[in-house]
């Protein structure tokens, strides 16, 4: 699914990216800031999304791991940067990055969140990409557009994955999906 950079350069152009075995990922570290996070070297692929959008369960799907990262029916429940190695390399990273935009949690928290998540996807040298989970029912808010503006000013491919689909009635997934792709 992803191609770390790194990795790239390791190979030849002719021969095939080699994959990467995600069921072997496993939990480092969870940091409430950037100071506290891993040491900023190899590369790690970042999942955002708002509060609910499904980043946890994305993870654990590509994981094939029921609880490696804590999904929740709360919303809001995350509030760290969780790390997660692949193939025991604690250099390749999966992060599972606090949800935003979640109305009950006080504003000082809120605003506090968003700070350490701005600071993150800003200087974070070793973040190569982002996956962009959104609920296909209510796509491109103004904060997908915010995280999109991020990786747009550091030049970093984004990966859109709708989730919920199956909450649409019948026949809506894939007229919602062509209007996505005209946007
Ligand atoms: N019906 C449905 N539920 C989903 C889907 N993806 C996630 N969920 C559920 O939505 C809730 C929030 O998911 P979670 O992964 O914790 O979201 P996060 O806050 O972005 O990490 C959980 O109860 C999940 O089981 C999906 O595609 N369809
Ligand atoms: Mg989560």
């Amino acid at each position: 699914m992803f191609v770390f950079q790194d990795q790239v350069h390791d190979y030849p152009h002719d021969s095939p990216v080699p994959r990467l075995n995600y069921p072997t990922a496993s939990f480092i570290i969870s940091a409430p800031t950037l100071a506290l996070c891993p040491d900023d070297t190899g590369a790690e692929v970042a999942f955002a999304g708002r509060s609910n959008a499904g980043k946890s369960s994305a993870i654990n799907a590509l994981t094939q791991q029921n609880a490696l990262a804590r999904t929740s029916r709360t919303p809001g429940r995350t509030q760290l940067i969780n790390f997660f190695s692949v193939m025991n390399d604690e250099s390749r990273r999966l992060v599972d990055l606090p949800g935003y935009g979640y109305a009950k949690v006080p504003e000082a928290v809120k605003i506090e969140w968003q700070k350490h998540l701005a600071e993150y996807l800003r200087n974070r040298f070793s973040l190569r990409g982002l996956v962009l989970l959104m609920d296909v029912r209510h796509p491109l808010t103004e904060f997908d557009q915010m995280m999109l503006d991020y990786a747009d000013q550091r030049e970093m491919p984004v990966h859109i994955l709708l989730t919920k689909a199956d909450k649409l009635k019948k026949g809506l997934p894939a007229l919602r999906c062509k209007k996505f792709a005209r946007v």
